[in-house]
C-alpha cells in the first residue's frame, strides 16, 4: 500500500531548501527531459505547452463528432443511452504527438453539453469544462475544439456536464509517439465501463437517488471533519492487500469491455507468441477494476501516457479515469482478459476474450488465478527517465483535502463543495506543490487537468488513487495558464462537490 513512500524525507527537502524558494521562483520556464527512455525509445520531451493555433508543416486531424439519443446493443442488453455516433465506446482518435486536432461537436442531445479531453496538456480554452474554460454547448449547437496534443499517449475524452459520462458519452483517444521504436505485432485498446444507463435507471436518476437518500455505510460525519491524520499514512509495504476501503456508491446490472458483456464478449485474435500492446482505459463513473489476463503475467510500461521502468505484473488496480499500457506475449489459447469490479459483489464482472489457438470461451465469470495473486498498485511505478520531472524546490505548497459523507450526499474539497470553495491559486512557471489529504473512507481517483503531476518517486500522472485518509504530495509545473478542474473522479463525487479550481493568477 506504498504510495506515499517518500513523502516525509521530501517534506524535509521543502523545509531545508526554503531559502531558495525566491531564486527558484525566477528560473521559472519548463525545460522539457530529452533524455532517451532506454526503455523503449522515447525521446519524446515533455515541453512547454504549444499555442492555440496549427502552425507550418504541423499535423492535422479533423473529425466530426455528433452526440445524439441512440439505442445500443451491448451484447444482450439493448440499451436507449446517449453516446458519440451509435457506438460504445465512440470511435477511436488516433493521432501523433504534435498534431493540431480539430473535432467539432455537434450536440443533439436534450441537455447541454461539452467535451473534455482528458490527460491532455492543452490550451485551456479547449478542455471542454462549462464555467471554467468554456460555456456548455446548448442542444442544437456546435463548437469546434482546437488544440495541439503535444504528448504522446493513451487518453479518452467525454463530457463534462452533470453525469453524462456514465452513459455512452465516452471514447478513446491515442496520441502516437512517432520516435517509439514499437516492436510489438499489434495493439488493442481496452476500454472498460461500469453501465446502468437505460436499464431502468439513467445516471441522473442515480444521482438524484443518492442526494434524496443519503444511503450507504462510509459516512465519514460530515465535510471537513479535521480528522486526525496520525497513523494513517498508507506509505511502504506490500500489495497483497487492496488498501481501497468501501467500494463505489453506485450498483451496476452490467460490467463492459468495449461496449459489451461477458456474455457476447469483445474478441482479440493473435497468433501463439505475438506480442501486442494493451492501452487500457478506465471509462468507468464509479469502479475502481483489477485486471488481469487469465494465463499470462503483463508488463505495465507506461501510465496516463508516461513511460515508467517496465514492471511485470499479474494483475493491477486501475481506477477511474487512469489508463494503463500494458504489453504481454500470447499463449497459445483462449484466455479471459478480465476486469474485476473492485468490492462490488452484483453485476458480475468486464471480460474480454483473447483467441491465438484452439479452445472453448471462457464462462463470463470465469476468475482468471492471476486475480488471487499479488495486484499491483500502479502508482508505484516508477518513472522512466524521459518521464521525469525535473527536480526542482517548490516555488509553493498548498493544502488540498478531499471531503465528504454519504449522508448527506455532498462532497467537496478544503471543506466545501465546488462553487462554495476557495480556488487553489499559482502563479505562471512555479513549481507547485500540492499536499493532498485524503479526509474520507472511500477512495477517490484525483485528477487535474491540463497538467501532469508527479509523484513522490517522480511518477508522472495526471490521476491517481487516494486511498482511505492517505495524504500525497504531487507536484507540477505551472506552465499552463487558464483556468483548470481538479477533481475526484468519481462522476457522482464530482457532480456531488469533490472538485476545485486550480487557478493562475498575475503574482
Ligand atoms: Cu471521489
Amino acid at each position: 500500500m506504498g504510495v506515499t513512500v517518500h513523502r516525509l524525507s521530501r517534506r524535509a527537502i521543502l523545509l531545508g531548501g526554503a531559502g531558495l524558494v525566491g531564486s527558484a521562483g525566477l528560473a521559472a520556464t519548463l525545460t522539457g527531459c530529452s533524455t532517451t527512455d532506454a526503455t523503449h525509445g522515447s525521446t519524446h520531451p515533455i515541453g512547454p505547452v504549444p499555442s492555440a493555433s496549427p502552425s507550418a508543416g504541423q499535423g492535422l486531424v479533423q473529425k466530426s463528432l455528433v452526440a445524439r439519443e441512440t439505442t445500443l446493443d451491448l451484447g444482450g442488453p439493448t440499451v436507449a443511452t446517449w453516446a458519440y455516433g451509435d457506438t460504445v465506446p465512440g470511435a477511436l482518435i488516433r493521432a501523433k504527438a504534435g498534431d493540431f486536432l480539430r473535432i467539432s461537436l455537434e450536440n443533439k442531445l436534450p441537455a447541454d453539453t461539452s467535451i473534455h479531453w482528458h490527460g491532455l496538456r492543452l490550451r485551456n480554452a479547449a478542455d471542454g469544462v462549462p464555467g471554467l474554460t468554456q460555456d456548455a454547448v446548448k442542444q442544437g449547437d456546435r463548437f469546434v475544439y482546437e488544440f495541439t496534443a503535444p504528448d504522446p499517449g493513451t487518453y479518452f475524452f467525454h463530457p463534462h456536464v452533470g453525469v453524462q459520462l456514465d452513459r455512452a458519452l465516452y471514447a478513446p483517444l491515442v496520441i502516437e509517439d512517432p520516435n517509439e521504436p514499437g516492436g510489438h505485432d499489434d495493439e488493442w485498446v481496452v476500454v472498460l465501463d461500469d453501465w446502468v444507463d437505460g436499464t431502468g435507471r439513467t445516471p441522473d436518476d442515480v444521482l438524484k437517488k443518492l442526494v434524496d437518500d443519503g444511503g450507504g455505510s462510509h459516512d465519514m460525519g460530515g465535510m471537513g471533519g479535521g480528522h486526525d491524520m496520525g497513523g494513517h499514512d498508507m506509505g511502504g509495504g506490500g500489495t497483497a492487500m487492496a488498501p481501497w476501503g468501501d467500494a463505489g456508491d453506485v450498483t451496476y446490472p452490467h460490467f463492459l469491455v468495449n461496449g459489451r458483456v461477458p456474455a457476447a464478449p469483445e474478441r482479440f485474435t493473435a497468433k501463439p507468441g505475438q506480442k501486442v500492446r494493451l492501452r487500457i482505459i478506465n471509462a468507468a463513473s464509479d469502479t475502481i477494476f483489477t485486471v488481469a489476463l487469465g494465463g499470462h503475467r503483463m508488463t505495465l510500461t507506461h501510465t496516463d501516457g508516461h513511460p515508467v521502468v517496465p514492471r511485470e505484473v499479474g494483475a493491477f488496480h486501475i481506477g477511474m479515469g487512469e489508463r494503463y499500457d500494458a504489453v504481454v506475449t500470447l499463449a497459445d489459447g483462449v484466455f479471459p482478459l478480465v476486469a474485476a469490479p473492485f468490492g462490488k459483489t452484483s453485476g458480475g464482472q468486464a471480460m474480454a476474450v483473447v483467441r491465438t489457438g484452439a479452445g472453448s470461451p471462457p464462462a463470463a465469470d470465469v476468475r482468471p488465478a492471476e486475480l488471487s495473486g499479488e495486484v499491483f498498485i500502479g502508482s508505484q511505478l516508477l518513472p522512466a527517465e524521459s518521464a521525469k520531472l525535473p527536480d526542482r524546490v517548490p516555488d509553493a505548497t498548498l493544502q488540498l483535502s478531499l471531503d465528504g459523507s454519504m449522508k448527506p450526499y455532498v462532497w467537496g474539497m478544503n471543506g466545501a463543495p465546488f462553487g462554495k470553495n476557495d480556488p487553489l491559486t499559482v502563479q505562471q512557471g512555479q513549481r507547485l506543490r500540492i499536499d493532498v489529504t485524503n479526509q474520507t473512507m472511500m477512495t477517490h481517483p484525483l485528477h487535474l487537468h491540463g497538467h501532469t503531476f508527479a509523484l513522490p518517486s517522480g511518477l508522472r500522472k495526471d490521476t491517481v488513487l487516494l486511498a482511505p485518509m492517505q495524504r500525497l504530495a504531487i507536484d507540477l509545473d505551472a506552465d499552463n495558464v487558464g483556468r483548470w478542474a481538479v477533481h475526484c473522479h468519481n462522476i457522482y463525487h464530482a457532480e456531488a462537490g469533490m472538485m476545485t479550481e486550480l487557478r493562475y493568477t498575475e503574482s
